[in-house]
């Protein structure tokens, strides 16, 4: 029969109760390098009847200084010891009682997608699930922005200083100029602009004698920029969005 307290197997047909063991403690090395926050876990389980109390110690591998710890007393029927970490790190299991040292598994936080990552990595976890820090529509640093429309253009959203990519728009006889220059936009976003001459009907940009021209720049950076026909009108209102494609 068997023990449903072990892990169960990657093909998630059977439970097996697998452990690391030793009499004094185990260390994990761990290297995270894109510099940002991870979860990570590390399961717990008593699966023979020996009362034992383990420590969870999370140290600096350049400083060897002690991070954070937990103390788990008499380890239940499974647990998952749940810590944040960055960088290079050494998790160690510690004996804290007369039983030998144990550890059944060792998680970390799965792979985050693209904007994931953007979002973590500039709000920190805690800021990227919350709603109105990391949300979509969301504008924390008040330049009229919201996050996904930052996260498309390259733009730092906890920075309302680069808010305003935008060139000053210049008239050229019945003709207005704006240009931006941007990241190329990430794979799977698409940005597209709206014009409107009274702010209610809005078109896509080009339309009529509209232009739009882009230009390559080093750096995965690209020039637009956008020539409107005032021939018909004397104000051109104009909107960026951004959305999956
Ligand atoms: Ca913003």
């Amino acid at each position: 029969m068997e023990d449903t307290r072990a892990l169960i197997s990657v093909d998630g047909t059977y439970h097996q109760g697998t452990i690391w063991f030793t009499q004094s403690q185990i260390e994990f090395d761990l290297n995270l390098r894109d510099g940002r926050d991870h979860q990570i876990a590390v399961y717990l389980v008593r699966l023979w009847a020996a009362e034992r109390q383990e420590r969870i110690e999370v140290i600096d591998a350049a400083s060897r200084q002690l991070l954070e710890q937990q103390t788990i007393a008499d380890i239940p029927d499974g647990v998952y010891v749940v810590l944040n970490v960055r960088g290079h790190i050494i998790l160690r299991v510690v004996r804290d009682s007369e039983a030998q040292c144990v550890a059944s598994g060792f998680f970390l936080d799965p792979v985050q997608s693209h904007l994931e990552e953007w979002r973590s990595g500039f709000f920190g976890q805690a800021g990227a699930s919350s709603p109105e820090i990391g949300g979509d529509k969301a504008d924390p640093d008040h330049d009229g922005l919201p996050n996904y429309l930052e996260y498309a253009l390259g733009l730092d959203p906890t920075e309302a200083a680069d808010g305003q990519p935008f060139s000053q728009p210049a008239i050229h006889g019945n003709a207005m100029e704006i240009s931006f220059v941007g990241q190329v936009p990430p794979a799977g976003v698409s940005v597209t602009v709206e014009s409107s001459s009274n702010l209610i009907d809005w078109q896509s940009v080009p339309k009529q004698n509209d232009r739009v021209d882009i230009v390559s720049l080093p750096y995965g950076l690209q020039r637009t920029t956008y020539t409107f026909d005032l021939t018909s009108t004397s104000r051109r209102y104009l909107r960026w969005l951004a959305n999956p494609n």
